[in-house]
């Protein structure tokens, strides 16, 4: 394509069916961000387009859960993930939702076209059935193994572990995700389209016309799954939420949310149209538009597959240029996980980091999944923070504008005669934007975020090399150049960061006072090497872009992480079955007292015992007990114990214990004395 008129660019609807996390901020929607904010820097036309996926199986068993309706629940997270997409800078010019009236239209338009258009087949099947639920099982309300990789939690639709789509009917020993029950197999009546059918077009298209320009890991799969043979899939569903089947033969069924969905981008195009008084038509259906989807991996087969075919099936729109889709963000080691709570939730980081959320996007962006999954971790969340943000960038632009202010009263100095490492520096800068520019043409955010860094380094270097803070004492007219040079490096940061750090490039911007709608303060105007700030101009005063981030704020994480996990392991902590039933007289044969620990020392060479001695009413006697490594002999002084007295003694290291002291260990792993009311004590914990 020449250069393409207009751009339509995509970002995966989310589920609404919880927040949102960093990895889905690092998958999609901080590269489709960064891309959206570079065009328009270079003024281009630009819709960038998304909205909440509200309807699919997930959200209505979370709806159950919580006993609310699917509204209540799509409602709610409609609203907290598009507060977190503002608070982050993300600029859609249309963040919509599927339950949007114009959505259902368009959606339900769509389909009809395709059904008069011959485009399906209707057919009707034996699809897997919940007599005791009394309900079809679609997607998520099934679980079994998936037949191609063997996962044993593979749902209808798809199996998150190999990505692979299928029907629900090819899992092997399904069960049912609602009661547990195998389901049994009923007659229904289903709209299929026939992928099939397009396998000849997918195959010239994708395999012939984008084997060079699409990702590496996006073109693997497309072809793998086309070399596999396609197949027909329903695009209807027996299900009570969604929207409604719009033809004959149709009641009672909804359209498969992967039909839905995507329709969205172009519902959420209208929508903004209408807003804005601009047709949405050529954003779809010129061929001079070039349509981009962003998206996670476990979307290709819909993004490069499904919809491309419904487009083509519909006849009068284009097709995407390309689907940037990039791999997953692991944190800390393991896969993020809603219901684990394994995440860093956008709207609870920016209570503990607020004012960071451009620390957040760089540190995405520095590490983002994009040719494999990637781990996020706080150390290097901190370290790209301090030793870059704050050491590299933030260090440099500190450094001109206190100078500026301190030499000139923070006007701009005249540049007099330029040397050959002036010259040489306004070059370099002057390069920076097609480099930068190259990389993100490529989806490649991750270089692209380097080699801004490295401009700021090119900034330091040139005054670490320069010293203006001793030349002033012999050359003033040398330093005024100098100083005149490294304000026009600000300056092309404050343009150049503003698509990665958008916050940032705005602070920044205000502290130099430019106007940012000149031609010189542009993508162009920097490539072109324009004078950014001229000699004359007033700046205003040093403010801080980024402050360090300490050790202690990074392990407030790390223990929120660590909780998370102690409670998943208590969750799926297993309570010990009962044991055989005692008779009565069995039971009185214990005696069991209450005492009190009048000494306690640690046995010499041993990890987990102390000696005590205890008062048991009857007598003082000592008591070998193995808790040591959960108490310290002081922590035990005086404390109230039950005691089994009549226990047989036995030797242990030596010393004779008479009897044992009851306790109990905590899902935490930690033993304590028995006491119900010990908040970390819960139901089924066995006493021994
Ligand atoms: N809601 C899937 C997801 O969040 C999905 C994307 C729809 S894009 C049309 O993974
Ligand atoms: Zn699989």
């Amino acid at each position: 394509m020449n250069t393409p008129k207009r751009y339509t660019i995509t970002a995966a609807l989310p589920y609404t069916n919880g927040p949102i996390h960093i990895g889905h901020l690092a998958g999609v929607y901080v590269p489709a961000d960064i891309y959206s904010r570079y065009l328009r820097l270079q003024g281009h036309d630009v819709a960038f387009i998304c909205g909440s996926d509200e309807h699919g199986v997930p959200i209505t068993i979370k709806a159950k859960k919580e006993g609310v309706t699917p509204q209540d629940i799509v409602d709610k997270y409609h609203a907290i993930i598009k507060k977190s997409f503002v608070d982050f800078g993300i600029t859609f010019d249309n963040y919509s939702r599927t339950t949007a009236k114009i959505h259902h239209e368009t959606a339900s338009d769509f389909f009809k076209t395709l059904y008069d258009k011959g485009e399906f087949i209707e057919e009707v099947t034996e699809q897997l059935y919940d007599a005791e639920a009394n309900q079809f099982l679609a997607d998520r309300f099934v679980v079994g193994t998936c037949p191609k990789c063997g996962n044993e939690e593979s749902y209808g639709d798809q199996c998150e572990v190999c990505g692979t789509s299928h029907n629900a009917t090819d899992l092997i020993n399904p069960k049912s995700a609602i009661t547990g029950a195998t389901p049994s197999l009923k007659e229904t009546k289903h709209w299929f389209l026939p992928l099939d059918k397009h396998e000849a077009f997918l195959k010239e298209w994708i395999l012939e016309g984008h084997k060079k320009d699409w990702k590496p890991n996006v073109y693997g799969q497309v072809k793998s799954w086309i070399d596999d043979g396609l197949r027909p899939r329903a695009v209807t569903r027996d299900l009570d939420w969604g929207i409604p089947v719009p033809v004959d033969g149709g009641e009672g069924k909804v359209l498969y949310v992967w039909f839905d969905a995507p329709i969205g981008y172009i519902s959420a195009t209208k929508e903004w149209a209408e807003r804005e008084g601009k047709d949405w038509e050529p954003y779809w259906k010129d061929k001079e538009t070039k349509l981009l989807h962003f998206i996670g991996k476990d979307n290709i087969v819909f993004h490069c597959i499904i919809f491309p075919a419904m487009l083509k099936a519909e006849g009068s729109y284009i097709l995407p240029d390309n689907v940037p889709a990039n791999e997953f963000l692991n944190l800390e080691g393991n896969k993020l996980s809603t219901s684990k709570n394994w995440a860093v939730w956008l709207h609870e980081y920016l209570v503990d980091f607020p004012e960071k959320q451009d620390v957040l996007r760089y540190a995405l962006t520095a590490n983002a999944p994009e040719t494999k999954d990637n781990d996020f971790t706080w150390k290097d969340f901190q370290a790209r923070n301090n030793n870059e943000l704050v050491a590299i960038l933030g260090n440099f632009i500190n450094r001109v504008i206190v100078l500026t202010n301190k030499y000139y009263s923070g006007v701009v100095p005249p540049s007099n005669s330029l040397l050959q490492i002036d010259e040489d520096t306004l070059a370099a800068v002057k390069a920076y934007p097609n480099v930068i520019a190259s990389s993100i043409e490529r989806y490649r955010f991750r270089e692209a975020s380097q080699e801004l860094m490295n401009l700021a380094r090119l900034g330091n270097k040139y005054l670490a090399d320069e010293e203006p803070w001793k030349v002033i004492k012999q050359d003033e007219a040398r330093v005024e150049t100098i100083m005149y040079v490294a304000l026009q490096i600000a300056s092309a940061l404050a343009v150049l960061s503003e698509p990665f750090l958008p916050f940032t490039s705005a602070k920044l911007n205000g502290i130099l006072n430019v106007n940012t709608n000149t031609v010189e303060n542009t993508w162009e105007g920097v490539s072109e090497g324009r004078e950014l700030l001229p000699s004359g101009h007033n700046i205003g005063k040093a403010e801080l872009l980024f402050s360090k981030i300490e050790d202690k704020d990074i392990q407030i994480q790390l223990d929120k992480l660590e909780a998370s996990k102690k409670a998943n392991e208590a969750a799926n902590r297993v309570i010990e079955p009962q044991k055989e039933t005692i008779a009565f007289e069995d039971f009185t044969k214990l005696d069991i007292r209450v005492g009190t620990i009048l000494e306690a020392e640690k046995m010499p060479k041993a990890k987990k015992l102390l000696v005590l001695k205890v008062d048991t009413g009857i007598d003082v006697r000592t008591i070998v007990s193995g808790i040591a490594e959960s108490f310290t002999a002081e922590e035990v002084l005086g404390k109230k114990v039950t005691v089994l007295v009549n226990l047989a003694p036995r030797a242990l290291r030596g010393v004779e214990s008479e009897g044992m002291i009851l306790m109990t260990e905590t899902p935490e792993g930690k033993l304590v004395f028995v006491n119900p009311d010990d908040p970390s004590v819960t139901n089924g914990l066995q006493i021994s």
